[in-house]
């Protein structure tokens, strides 16, 4: 079955009737026709919208959510959560990691993630030395998206320094740290089973904090010539005191030194680009980066608030992560952030724009967009040549029951909190949750679950 016919579908374009969907056997779209009849193809039960690309995930940290919401020190703040993660990161198994990935994306498809950015910093075992095969861990996050069936683009992170000026590393980040010329072997291998998988493979290094300047260059010149349109993502301003030490280090900001040091094109993911200067958002905006936004993270970690205004009126690009999960919610993630527009300016419906009145079809096209340009993939949405990749809301759910397209959009972003109004996930053209669940959704789960029983014990 390589065709669908649906009521109502949200293309880039907007809201559109009778839309006739049909694929190829690459899951590619081939036709997206609206005013159509249904002819013989089988009708979905609710409003199409396309899925979303999660653009930053660290999956591990699933198993740590709820894990660090009590006070330790006399002000807790995003460095004091960071040595409690890096603690948990310390003691996981290969087997762990896989367990909690596969849940997790299984989470993510039943929560209208379609693909997601694994920004995966984790190589090396328990006490820092490399494993056997230096892409063990790298190889379970694969299988772990295969499993589910989510899309991904794998971006193994250049970790080198704990701080600007090449500071050495320090013990809990020894499973992290790699020469650029190990990084450049790991992605060699990983481009053949990425292909093989249909995965796309890009690269990170961490963060200015993480990656002295000739490793930077190194190894972006690296990954291009191994493949030219290869997506690089990178940590960049995401605490005040990380761009006071930039500062301190080099008399820049960091996403100003990036700018001046680094060739920043479309190609390029700005992750936490929450500290920026008027100077900065109108240059970021104008390299043709994705900004990568963490609502949920960024709140939990006490990070601060992007200015959405500024970006979009320099006509930069952004996507949505869901970082640390501490929310797995496509949905979710989309109503902070405009909740943290609305706090931050008093005003109502902030992220709104010229074609959408309505925030939650505004907000989703945006961020499809640009979270389909950070993945490198073919997601951009129900149109000819991308990916099919969609998901059905549930019409009958009562958040959403009786209303008329966009306002179930609505609905499902404002109303449903919480609750899954998601019918059918589709990723490439097949099917993956059906009446909201995925089939290995209880097996998953039991293996999360004892997973982090383990991880707990300690
Ligand atoms: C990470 N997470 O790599 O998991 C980071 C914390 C760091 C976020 N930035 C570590 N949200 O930035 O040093
Ligand atoms: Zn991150």
């Amino acid at each position: 079955m390589n065709t669908l016919f649906a009521q109502d579908a949200l293309l880039p374009t907007g809201w559109a009737r009778h839309v006739l969907l049909q694929w190829n056997a690459q899951g590619q779209l081939t036709a997206v026709t609206p005013h159509s009849p249904p002819g013989n193809a089988p009708q979905v039960a609710g409003p199409l919208i396309p899925g979303l690309p999660n653009l930053h995930s660290h999956a591990f940290q699933r198993a740590m959510a709820g894990l660090t919401e009590f006070r330790g020190a006399a002000q807790d703040s995003f460095w004091s959560w960071r040595t409690l993660m890096y603690r948990f990161a310390a003691r996981l198994s290969p087997e762990q990691v896989e367990a909690i990935a596969t849940w997790l994306y299984i989470e993510m498809l039943e929560a209208g993630y379609t693909s997601v950015c694994e920004f995966h910093y984790l190589h090396h075992s328990a006490d820092g030395t490399p494993y056997a095969d230096a892409a063990e861990l790298s190889k379970a996050l694969l299988r772990a998206a295969h499993t589910a069936g989510i899309a991904i683009t794998l971006l193994p992170v250049l970790y080198q320094t704990s701080g600007f000026g090449g500071t050495p590393p320090n013990e809990g980040q020894r499973r992290f740290i790699q020469s650029t010329a190990a990084m450049l072997r790991l992605l060699e291998t990983l481009k053949p089973l990425c292909d093989t998988q249909g995965a796309r493979l890009g690269m990170a290094p961490h963060s200015l904090r993480a990656v002295p300047p000739e490793s930077l260059r190194e190894a972006v010149a690296g990954l291009h010539s191994l493949d030219a349109s290869a997506p690089v993502h990178i940590h960049i301003a995401e605490q005040t005191a990380e761009v006071d030490a930039c500062l301190a280090w080099s008399g820049q900001r960091p996403v100003e030194w990036l700018l001046d040091h680094a060739p920043v094109d479309a190609r390029w993911c700005l992750i936490h680009a929450t500290h920026m200067s008027d100077t900065e958002y109108q240059r970021a905006a104008a390299s043709g980066a994705v900004a990568g936004i963490c609502p949920s993270t960024e709140a939990n970690l006490g990070d601060g608030l992007f200015d959405m205004p500024r970006w979009q009126a320099a006509g930069g690009a952004w996507g949505l992560g869901s970082d640390s999960h501490a929310c797995v919610n496509a949905a979710e993630e989309l109503m902070l952030l405009e909740y943290g527009q609305r706090l931050q300016f008093r005003q109502r419906n902030v992220l709104a724009d010229a074609q959408h009145a309505q925030v939650a079809s505004a907000t989703l096209l945006q961020a499809v967009a640009g979270g389909a340009q950070a993945s490198g993939r073919a997601a951009h949405g129900l149109v000819v040549g991308q990916q099919a990749d969609f998901c059905v809301l549930d019409a009958q759910h009562l958040a959403l029951a009786g209303l008329g397209a966009p306002d179930m959009l609505s609905a499902h972003v404002f109303a449903s909190h919480r609750t899954s109004a998601l019918d059918a996930v589709w990723v490439g053209g097949r099917q993956r949750t059906h009446g909201g669940s995925h089939p290995l959704h209880e097996e998953a789960a039991a293996a999360f679950t004892a997973a982090r029983r383990q991880l707990t014990k300690i």
